[in-house]
């Protein structure tokens, strides 16, 4: 049986990422399905507090983060490398200025229909404090025009780099915009016209989709959790990168989300760390020792 857990829930567009993702590798792979909202009382054990979706699971090893999980798929996992350091790069950009922008357009569209709760967490994440419904929906425009900028670049970069963004073969890239395209044509209403304009993009998508997303397989949260339980991290520990706040293998650390929003901070000792990626040792009363993974990029790291 694979090894490999996945937490999230169908509609998440970064989960879909990944999934992607398992279908260029060909993956077998057990799928936790956890709440759309706090609380998630079956991940928070594994997580330490850390409440994005999507989370990977290997035993007692946790993973948060696409941008962490594309890299231990790709050390772990076999099948086509799919990380390079521009893949990475363009991940970074993607999410941080293309995503954030899909994202206000669908939820400013949605308002008026969604849950009040799921506006307001959603909001407490990823928009300015003081935010306002009437504010989001008169700037929708000029975002709208800002995520056709940032798609036109890709779109004319698609028009000359072979069969996906990077060749002749799929990488990270290429999941970075699928889960881009797949949000946005499948929550917002003026989005397949939207798309439209971008045909070569839509094309690369097609051959994505061709190829699925590997085999899953149901596991519940419960069962998750005791395969935690009964094992041990079995990732590296040490610190393998020039190190700015001196930091040592066992001090107390605190990582959070970077940006001014409501993540909770998260606690541990540290275990590992390197150029891309942090790992903290947790202790918990229902799983004991995990190790938990997460990008540094993205995140600030202190001392605790
Ligand atoms: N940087 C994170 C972002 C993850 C993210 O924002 N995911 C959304 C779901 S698509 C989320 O966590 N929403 C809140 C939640 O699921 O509780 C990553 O790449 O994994």
């Amino acid at each position: 049986m694979t090894q490999l857990i996945f937490h999230h829930y169908p509609p998440s567009p970064v989960a879909e990422k990944v999934r992607i993702a398992f279908g260029m590798k060909s993956l077998s792979w057990q799928s936790v399905e956890i709440p759309r909202l706090p609380p998630k009382p079956l991940l928070m054990p594994l997580t330490g507090g850390y409440r994005r979706t999507p989370v990977a699971q290997i035993g007692a090893d946790i993973y948060g983060d696409s941008q962490n999980i594309f890299r231990m798929l790709d050390e772990q996992m076999g099948g086509p490398q799919l990380v390079t350091g521009l893949s990475m790069a363009l991940a970074s950009w993607s999410e941080s200025v293309l995503f954030a922008l899909a994202l206000r357009v669908v939820l400013t569209n949605a308002m008026d229909d969604a849950p009040p709760e799921f506006i307001q967490d959603r909001g407490s994440l990823y928009f300015d404090k003081g935010w306002t419904k009437a504010q989001m929906k008169a700037d929708l425009p000029a975002f709208i025009q800002q995520l056709q900028a940032g798609l036109s670049l890709l779109e004319r970069h698609a028009s000359q780099s072979g069969d996906y963004l990077f060749g002749d073969a799929p990488s990270q890239a290429d999941a970075n915009l699928h889960y881009l395209l797949w949000f946005i044509n499948g929550r917002w209403d003026g989005g397949p016209e939207f798309l439209s304009r971008f045909p070569h993009l839509l094309a690369i998508q097609e051959k994505l989709l061709a190829s699925g997303t590997g085999t899953a397989r149901d596991l519940s949260g419960e069962e998750a959790l005791a395969i935690a339980r009964a094992a041990e991290p079995k990732s590296p520990t040490g610190i393998f990168c020039p190190n700015p706040q001196n930091l040592e293998v066992g001090d107390e650390v605190i990582v959070r989300q970077a940006g001014d929003t409501a993540d909770p901070d998260i606690h541990g000792k540290l275990r590992m760390l390197d150029e891309t990626r942090i790992s903290l040792d947790m202790h918990n009363d229902d799983i004991g020792h995990s190790a938990l993974h997460l990008p540094v990029l993205g995140y600030m790291i202190k001392k605790a």
